[in-house]
């Protein structure tokens, strides 16, 4: 069963923007805060140096452009009046990161509205809004600031406050250096008090539409390039403190031992005993500190990391009351204290019945003829389109990631699945167009 084309672009042309955005995926890999590493965080140099490239891509397909007040790069195109079709991703990255998590989804926006815009000066704008085919909407490319909240724990910063829930709370937040994200906003040239310009009324947007690398290894396992996304996992994530006793690691007979570091592993085995049980839940300590940090020094106390994710926000909450049981128990049984203070927290998202079916229409419009519907798969990734539910309608198109790594050097995507990506996303927007799915 195939979708029939709605894109008229020739394979080579579609092939020449796949291997625009591998070379530009290059480009930005190089924008980082570390020598020999990926790293852009949000409100950095960086994240500023990658904002300028971007609307400079932009401008160059005739959009117009700006930075929005909470430092979202956003480039438009089409009837002014119009509402928008917003494309897009984000721009920033983990510690020691991949090339494409984010950053493709938002140079493969760009590629679309190359093919779908009229080029600028070129004539056959009959309708004169800017595109080869009449569109009804405006459409819209975001680079997100801060999807990941590497720098300050709390992701779908960017994000949140196009969906207009920026809160309030989150000004003091800090990152490792002690500097407050008020701070951090007025070094970068944005007014805290201005964040709320950003956010975007529900009138102004049809819908979000993403692409983005799996973060997983279920289409590499499959065999299948594309997929549809129907949900966005739920996430929470917390700071958790195991209070024990620092004592000489020599003179202090085991009786007498309360060691943070022991009670805090047996939490983190915990996690991985109770999600691992569970269906689509998946919990990770990926931070671990203790202290004093001392060689010869019982651990006194350990911070850790907790991110923990669903496919629904319910399930996800009782494996949390699990996991807090569990934690009682273990350091009831050791004599010791423990903490934790929620950092995160976002719900699921599930994406929009029409944009799944633009988006698996514009698969088969892609891909050779299939006899079975495009593959849906759930996203145990966290995606800007977890902010964007609150105020549109959110779709996602999955691209194969050979052997599932991400948030790694070694992310990797080919430019073959680049390249039918970019024809499904824009067969995907000139479906939603026209509606005929
Ligand atoms: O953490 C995540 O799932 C996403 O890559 N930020
Ligand atoms: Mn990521
Ligand atoms: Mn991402």
């Amino acid at each position: 069963m195939t979708s029939a084309s709605l894109l008229r672009a020739a394979p080579d042309v579609i092939a020449a923007a796949a291997r625009r955005v591998m070379a530009r995926c290059e480009e930005l890999a190089r924008v980082s805060a570390a020598a020999a590493s990926i790293e852009r965080v949000y409100l950095s140099p960086e994240h500023a140096r990658v904002n300028r490239l971007a609307a400079e891509w932009m401008r160059e397909l005739g959009m117009r452009t700006w930075q929005d007040a909470a430092g979202n790069q956003v480039g438009r195109i089409g009837d002014p009046a119009a509402p928008a079709l917003m494309l897009g991703s984000h721009l920033d990255t983990v510690l020691d990161a991949g090339r494409y998590d984010g950053i493709a989804g938002v140079l493969m926006a760009l590629e679309v509205v190359r093919l779908l815009r009229v080029p600028v000066g070129g004539d056959g704008d009959a309708a004169g809004d800017g595109w080869t085919v009449p569109l009804p909407f405006a459409i819209e490319v975001v680079a997100f600031s801060d999807e990941e909240g590497t720098r300050f724990g709390k992701a779908l910063l960017g994000s949140s406050a196009v969906a207009g829930t920026w809160s309030d709370a989150w000004w003091e937040l800090t990152d490792a250096d002690g500097v407050s994200l008020r701070r951090a906003f007025l070094e970068f040239g944005l007014d805290p008090a201005r964040v709320g310009e950003a956010a975007r009324r529900p009138d102004e947007l049809v819908g979000y539409l993403e692409a983005h690398i799996e973060q997983g290894p279920e289409l590499d396992r499959a065999g299948e390039p594309l997929a549809v996304v129907s949900s966005i996992a739920s996430a929470r994530r917390f700071q958790l403190v195991v209070e024990g006793e620092a004592r000489h690691a020599g003179g202090t007979p085991y009786d007498m031992r309360r060691d943070a570091l022991l009670g805090a592993s047996e939490a983190a085995l915990a996690v991985e005993r109770i999600c691992s049980a569970e269906h689509h839940i998946v919990g990770t300590v990926g931070r671990f500190e203790a202290f004093p940090g001392a060689v010869n020094v019982i651990p006194g106390e350990v911070q850790f990391s907790l991110d923990l994710r669903g496919e629904f926000d319910g399930e996800r909450d009782r494996v949390w009351d699990a996991l807090a049981r569990e934690l009682d128990e273990i350091m009831g049984r050791r004599a010791l204290r423990w903490r934790s203070r929620e950092v995160h927290s976002a719900p699921a998202v599930f994406c929009a019945p029409l944009l799944q079916d633009v988006v698996a229409g514009g698969i088969r419009a892609a891909l050779p003829p299939r006899s079975d519907a495009p593959p849906v798969i759930f996203s145990r990734a966290g995606h800007d389109g977890m902010s964007l539910g609150a105020v549109t309608d959110v779709g996602m198109l999955f691209l194969r990631n050979p052997d599932g790594v991400s948030h790694h050097p070694d992310e990797s995507v080919s430019a073959g699945d680049v390249a039918h990506g970019i024809r499904a996303l824009a067969e995907a927007v000139l479906l939603r167009g026209t509606e005929r799915v």
